[in-house]
């Protein structure tokens, strides 16, 4: 099934909300295929947020992303990307849909608790830069078949 690519930002580490953030994604029906805490750099932020970093907030991005570790996380699911994504939120948690993890949980533009993937394609790209192939588990889950009809599992 498809993976997608998510960060639990150093808002959400320092504000101790890890266990309910990954609470939605388990309780939505999202398999955690990898998980681990890592301290993030300026080097690799570099690469991940290549789209930002000639805009003037970028230094205080780094600061942010960088100020404790973070858990990154692969998680599968049907259609896991746009799953994940609608989870997410505006960028802007002030202005997040009530009941997004951004909308529920924040009230920052820079400090908005996680990071996801936005297309099939970054995914990809997002997971072989914060992991090893070995980092990610092919397992059963035996709620499955309760959460998918047979013609959704390929
Ligand atoms: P996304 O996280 O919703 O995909 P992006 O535009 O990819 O949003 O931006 C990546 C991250 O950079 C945001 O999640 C946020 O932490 C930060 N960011 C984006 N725009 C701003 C801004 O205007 N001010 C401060 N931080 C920003
Ligand atoms: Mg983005």
């Amino acid at each position: 099934m498809e993976q997608t690519f998510v960060i639990l930002k150093p808002s959400t580490i320092s504000r101790s909300l890890v266990g309910d953030v990954i609470e939605r994604y388990q309780r939505k029906g999202l398999k955690i295929a990898g998980i681990k805490m890592m301290q993030l750099g300026e080097e690799i932020l570099r690469e991940h947020y290549a789209h930002l970093v000639d805009r003037p907030f970028f230094p205080l991005l780094v600061k942010s992303m960088t100020a404790t570790p973070v858990i990154v996380m692969v998680l599968e699911g049907k259609d896991a990307v746009a799953v994940v994504r609608a989870m997410t939120g505006a960028t802007n948690a002030r202005n997040a849909v009530p009941g997004t993890i951004r909308g529920d949980f924040g009230m920052s533009g820079q400090e908005n608790l996680v990071h996801a993937s936005d297309s099939v394609e970054n995914a990809k790209i997002e997971i072989n830069r914060f992991f090893r192939p070995e980092e990610i588990f092919n397992y059963g889950l035996v709620t499955v078949p309760a959460i998918y009809s047979p013609d959704e599992m390929d």
